[in-house]
């Protein structure tokens, strides 16, 4: 645990490491609570950061430091200077080697970062600054060096495994055995890796692109080795899109994942040893849902895509973090809209951007994709550095069209291959390769908050001329009150009355991407025989809200008419946003609530589509989440979005049901499991609509459920079925499910988590009792991440209703368990407090009592650096 008030780093005070490390040599012993740890680096002063020796300045955290020497010569604790965050040693010479001894307890580690233990096996994970946990070193990423490493260990530790390929193995005594791994590749400290347990593994090949032969292996516990097939399918796919894509060859002869239980995130991309949580490898139809594989798709892609956009060229400095991870999570998300359907994979991403990307935008913690500042880095891990960032990499991608991109990216991986760089970096070898400037683009790196289009239109019937006025803002954000005007790629088509597509110009154009740059800009098309409808922003084509009056009457156009898949949807959550706000405006005066006949329709004739992508007819009758109503009200009113959304569900079920019935019916086949687009598709709306059937509470629907729940094959219809029961219907039923689903799968941890978070998740009265009764459950242990997200992260993030009781208790109880969670994992402690540090969105009642939650946070004193940032910035009333 750091100081209570720690103190901000800034981007602009970036400077040159002053000292490089060649090579780096470390030797681990391991013991549970004793491990000891001997690095030997070559060190060099960096002859681009000045002149003269300073001091060298190595990080240290938690460290029990035994011994320094330097050329061999030990030096005395007069000799330098060790402190809380580290070593301070006099340089005499600018080259030299520095020998360090020092002793760790891994055992103790509940941060799960450094060395730690995950049941009985050894692991490490080191981004961002978690190698400080391990020995003294120039922890930053611009430090890059080879690294080779010896692992002892008892022989109940078969398997040792770090970084690059294996070159010695042998006895240490009759007890315990070593081996040595050497990395050919440059590094820096945060891709550093180290495992060491009783695993079993499974094993491929992939021969790559120039004829190589690599080995790929995954690894887990014995009880797990039926569970990997689908990761290593996914890791094969993976590689050879790389290939055709990128022209990205892997580089070692060795490709290894390993399983762990214990992990703060989904996984890691250290370099040839990729270590994941066991929820984002582990799979097989009977234990995982549809969208854990696909989830397990996309995470094996990204963390594999890494080895290019992160490990071979790498960020210079922290600010630097979306380098890596917008542009990896933009190549992960092409990748699975190649393997699966290209719209359902955009309308989820956006979905999930819209709702917490742009709620984190206009939140307390509202930073730029590369941040100017921070405390603890840990907590830049965002959804604006992954996701925005990707979309930032997207819009590049659009304003260069395919080729355009790849000659940029062909570039920037020659040029800064081996490297450490920057944003900067990127967006000109993106410039340079194809001549364009990108210089008002680049605001999107450096201002954060989500820009806002509103856009107006005129029709001259006389002239045929169509005229777009599009003027953009962006909200002030912590430390950012004026905004310059964004470069947007606004794509966009038009429609005539019929639904058929407009042509834009003479050559029969029917879809363009206009380059908005000014605060206000007008668009001229000529010969437009009709007045148009405009279909805006398709595809998503930029991370900003488009004000627009549609009438119902367009979006059903735009629902039923529109090329664009994703519009066509976008079309359909615009109806249902506008008749949800009308609901809740009704509900706040007092008024009897209707069902808008023209939403009623819009679904109905939605699901008589029958000749659509039946995962596209699921994603538009599934109404905007009670999060997403959030993120759009000025004034969070929590109590009557509730009201409104849980009318529109039930009133659309009643009048629906019918078709509802059809559609599972036609649905409810008995088809082998294949976690495929197209059955993944259809099982998606067949359980869309039993969730629907099951609102109504009638005893037809409640027994279909039943029945799926006893008769399915595939954990996607079980799970369905079983979330179905405990969300509706009576108590007795709710609680035989969850008793038979738990004897049949305690055994599994993957189940058990989904078991959990479908008991926290569900809006039935009461679910915080029930939440408070699983954190004294066998399964549940604070010292578990996942455990821990599908208890209480499930209920805050994912319980709009039970979360938002009016009497506060449920932000109470968040409060109570953040504090409880610092002691151990700081990192997980500081993104679980998130909901409450939105208080000043809410209408009075909540908003006090939110506050109130987030100050008995601060009050609680000695809190981590991680959620002392997030705390104060939150409470800070300006
Ligand atoms: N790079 C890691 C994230 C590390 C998070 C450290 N707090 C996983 C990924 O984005 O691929
Ligand atoms: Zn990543």
């Amino acid at each position: 645990m750091r100081d209570a008030q720690p103190s901000t780093v800034y981007l602009k005070d970036y400077r040159q490491p002053d000292y490089l490390v060649d090579s780096t040599r470390l030797r681990f012993e391991l013991e549970p609570n004793s491990t000891l740890v001997e690095s030997r680096l070559a060190v060099r002063r960096n002859p681009a950061a000045g002149e003269g020796l300073p001091p060298l300045r190595l990080d240290g955290v938690d460290l029990e430091l035994i011994s320094v020497a330097m050329d061999g010569v030990p030096l005395s604790k007069e000799e330098y200077t060790c402190h809380a965050e580290g070593l301070i040693i006099p340089v005499h010479r600018a080259e030299f080697t520095l020998e360090i001894h020092n002793r760790i307890d891994p055992e103790r580690n509940t941060s799960l970062e450094g060395l730690y233990l995950s049941n009985g096996m050894y692991c490490t994970q080191c981004e961002a600054e978690g190698f400080r946990k391990i020995t003294y070193y120039p922890d930053r990423p611009d430090v890059m060096s080879r690294f080779t490493t010896t692992i002892v260990a008892s022989k109940d530790y078969p398997v040792l495994l770090s970084n690059g390929n294996e070159i010695e193995r042998g006895e240490v005594d009759a007890d315990r055995h070593f081996v040595t791994w050497e990395d050919p590749f440059a590094k820096p400290a945060y891709l550093f890796a180290l495992v060491a347990g009783k695993l079993e593994k499974v094993e491929d090949h992939f021969t790559t692109m120039s004829g190589r032969e690599v080995t790929l292996q995954i690894f887990t516990e014995a009880k797990n080795i039926g569970k990997c097939a689908h990761a290593m399918r996914s890791l094969k796919a993976a590689m050879r899109w790389d290939e055709e894509v990128y022209g990205r060859e892997y580089d070692l002869d060795i490709f290894m994942i390993v399983a762990v239980d214990h992990f703060n995130m989904g996984a890691m991309e250290n370099k040839g040893l990729n270590i994941f949580n066991s929820a984002c490898v582990l799979a097989s139809p009977e234990t995982a849902t549809d969208a854990a594989f696909q989830r397990i798709e996309s995470i094996v892609a990204h963390e594999y895509f890494h080895n290019w956009s992160g490990n071979r060229v790498t960020c210079r400095d922290w600010f630097q973090l979306s380098l890596k991870e917008g542009f990896t999570v933009f190549r992960d998300a092409e990748f699975s809209a190649d393997m699966n359907s290209r719209a359902v994979k955009r309308i989820e991403d956006v979905s999930m951007l819209r709702t917490s990307q742009f709620a984190e935008d206009a939140g307390p913690m509202s930073h730029p994709v590369r941040p100017d500042s921070y405390m603890e880095i840990s907590n830049f891990y965002t959804l604006t550095v992954y996701e925005k960032g990707a979309e930032v990499v997207r819009m590049i991608h659009t304003l260069l069209g395919s080729e355009g991109f790849r000659r940029g990216s062909d570039l920037y991986f020659e040029r800064h291959d081996g490297c450490a760089v920057t944003c900067e970096d990127f967006v000109a070898a993106m410039e340079d390769a194809n001549g364009v400037d990108l210089k008002q683009f680049r605001r999107w790196y450096s201002q954060a908050g989500t820009p806002v289009l509103e856009i107006d239109d005129d029709y001259d019937s006389a002239g045929k001329r169509y005229t777009l006025t599009v003027r953009q803002s962006c909200p002030a954000t912590p430390g950012q009150s004026e905004k310059l005007p964004f470069h947007i790629p606004l794509k966009l088509g038009l429609l005539a009355a019929d639904g058929s597509e407009l042509a834009l110009d003479s050559e029969g154009t029917k879809e363009t991407v206009l380059e908005v740059t000014a605060a206000e800009q007008v668009f001229v098309f000529e010969n437009i025989p009709e007045r148009p409808l405009p279909s805006l922003l398709r595809g998503f084509s930029a991370p900003v809200k488009v004000r627009y009056g549609y009438t119902p009457a367009q979006l059903r156009l735009l629902m039923r008419a529109d090329t664009d898949a994703f519009n066509r949807w976008d079309a359909g959550q615009r109806l249902a946003f506008g008749a949800l706000a009308q609901l809740q405006r009704d509900y706040r005066a007092g008024t009897e609530l209707q069902l808008q006949p023209e939403l009623l329709e819009a679904y109905r004739s939605v699901l008589q589509q029958e000749d659509l992508d039946p995962a596209l007819v699921a994603e538009m009758l599934t109404l905007p989440s009670a999060q997403t109503l959030a993120e759009e009200a000025d004034i969070i009113d929590a109590e009557a979005i509730i009201a409104a959304r849980k009318f529109t569900e039930r009133a659309l079920a009643e009048a629906l049901y019918e078709e509802l019935l059809q559609t599972y019916q036609r649905l409810d086949h008995d088809k082998p499991y294949r976690p495929v687009a197209d059955d993944i598709a259809e099982r998606r709306l067949k359980n869309t609509a039993l969730a629907y059937l099951c609102i109504t509470e009638r005893e037809e629907a409640l027994q279909l459920a039943d029945s799926q729940f006893a008769s399915a094959t595939n954990m996607t219809d079980s799970a369905a079925a079983l979330a179905a029961l405990v969300n509706r219907g009576d108590d007795q039923r709710a609680s035989t499910v969850l008793h038979d689903f738990y004897e049949r799968w305690k055994e599994d941890d993957q189940v058990v988590e989904l078991w959990l978070s479908v008991q926290s998740s569900s809006p039935r009265r009461g679910t915080l009792e029930a939440v408070r009764a699983l954190m004294a459950h066998p399964a549940f242990e604070l010292t578990n991440p996942n455990r821990v997200r599908s208890v209480i992260g499930a209920f805050a993030n994912r319980n709009f209703e039970q979360f938002h009781q009016a009497d506060g208790s449920g932000f109470r109880f968040l409060a109570e368990q953040v504090i409880a969670l610092d002691k151990l994992n700081p990192q997980i402690a500081a993104r679980l407090v998130t909901p409450i540090t939105r208080w000043k969105k809410y209408t009075e009642g909540p908003r006090e009592k939110m506050h109130a939650a987030l100050q008995s946070v601060m009050d609680a004193g000695q809190l981590s650096a991680d959620l002392y940032e997030v705390v104060s910035k939150s409470l800070k009333t300006d």
